[in-house]
């Protein structure tokens, strides 16, 4: 039986945690509820460690499994890599694995490029790794400009960067070009899938943005994101083991004598609930839920378009933003009525992601309230 003091506790919990926004009121994570199958993998999991793989071997076991079936999504089955804390430590280790490869000896003033519209966690690297970041500007379809990226890069450039469904639009960058550039340039290229590493592949007509290109060399995919894993799981995936290599450092004392990670300690409920979604709903599985939220995608299109709102591009996935000058106020408005979206940078905009979460019934909500906000604005 539970004893007075823990009852006491777990209310005190509840009650923080009654205070949290539900996900059906959130219209602006990519992050979402985890699927069911993830939650109860998650508990097996709980006390696992792969920061001590001779430890946790089944663990580890089922890491390089997890990695294997993620490989093959990307088509690459023999990718190595690791599931990490989400998608700004996989771009660290993608950046660092490739600054170190083209610079054994001095690291000092490499450069990269990334385009203008990378995630911030590109700023973190600058300024962890110390190398430079060059930003390309984009075209009319908010892709970057090949042009530019070729014109900023020198015989200091390590890495170029392509994302496959950027933060705040969902685009995806020319990889195919990058790649070439990537081959011509002798750079490394980095392909920040983060978000759409679990999309494009279920998409109708999947844009090739894996290592099918063969400049490709690393690419970041987040099971935490549309991979419906619980929190934190993110995956960093590299062509060959080279780039894991240049990341070793020695652990004299531990069960294993290298780590190529970045954090010591790490869990493996990520890797157990991302390997249970896989797993259990397979590629068809996954194929349903991308449609049904390209589905509701459009449905909240359709409904912006009728109430005067247009989109800053066709949604190419489910991130989709509508251009308004109050996209500040508006926002601010709705969350005062608790519901939450978000605002991009460039052109002013307010951004939904249609994560599971958003069903055709959150949007109906949504739209009835928002209907009354922009009425008062
Ligand atoms: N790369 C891309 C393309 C991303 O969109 C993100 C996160 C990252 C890297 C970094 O991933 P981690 O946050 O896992 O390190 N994009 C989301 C965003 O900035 C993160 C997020 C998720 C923000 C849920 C809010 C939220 O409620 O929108």
């Amino acid at each position: 039986m539970e004893s007075q003091e823990d009852a006491e506790v777990i209310e005190e919990l509840k009650a923080y945690r009654a205070k949290d926004i539900p996900y059906s009121r959130v219209l602006s994570s990519m992050c979402t509820t985890p699927h069911p199958i993830a939650v109860k993998a998650h508990q097996i999991f709980l006390e696992t460690n792969l920061g001590d793989p001779g430890i946790f071997k089944g663990t580890r076991e089922l890491e390089g499994k997890l990695i294997r079936m993620l490989g093959e999504l990307l088509n690459k089955q023999d990718a190595v890599g690791y599931i990490c804390s989400g998608g700004t430590e996989a771009n660290i280790q993608g950046i660092r694995a490739a600054r170190n490869l083209k610079r054994k000896d001095v690291k000092r003033d490499a450069n990269i490029i990334i385009p203008k519209t990378a995630h911030f966690s590109f700023e973190k690297i600058g300024d962890i790794l110390g190398v430079e970041i060059r930003r390309a500007g984009i075209d009319e379809d908010y892709r970057v400009d090949i042009g530019e990226v070729e014109r900023l890069i020198d015989s200091n450039t390590v890495a170029i960067v392509g994302i496959a469904g950027t933060t705040e639009l969902g685009q995806i960058d020319p990889i195919e070009d990058l790649s070439d550039l990537a081959i011509e340039s002798q750079v490394e290229l980095h392909v920040d899938a983060a978000f759409g590493g679990l999309v494009i592949p279920f998409m109708d007509e999947p844009y090739p943005f894996d290592f099918r290109n063969d400049g490709v060399s690393s690419i970041t995919i987040d099971p935490h994101k549309m991979g419906m894993a619980t929190i934190p799981a993110g995956g960093i995936l590299y062509r060959s083991v080279e780039y894991l290599q240049s990341l070793e450092i020695e652990t004299p004392y531990l069960t294993s004598k290298t780590q190529f990670t970045l954090t010591g300690t790490r869990p493996g409920t990520g890797v157990a609930s991302a390997y249970a979604v896989l797993k259990a709903l397979g590629f068809n599985g996954m194929k349903k839920i991308v449609k049904k939220c390209m589905r509701n995608t459009r449905m909240l299109v359709e409904e912006m378009e009728q109430l005067g709102f247009e989109p800053v591009i066709e949604p190419v996935m489910n991130v989709v933003s509508f251009k308004t000058e109050k996209s500040e106020e508006i926002k601010r408005e709705l969350y005062r009525r608790k519901w939450v979206i978000s605002t991009i940078r460039e052109p002013k905009a307010i951004r939904f992601v249609v994560m599971p979460h958003v069903t055709d019934d959150v949007i109906v909500n949504f739209i009835a309230e928002f209907r009354k906000v922009v009425k008062d604005i």
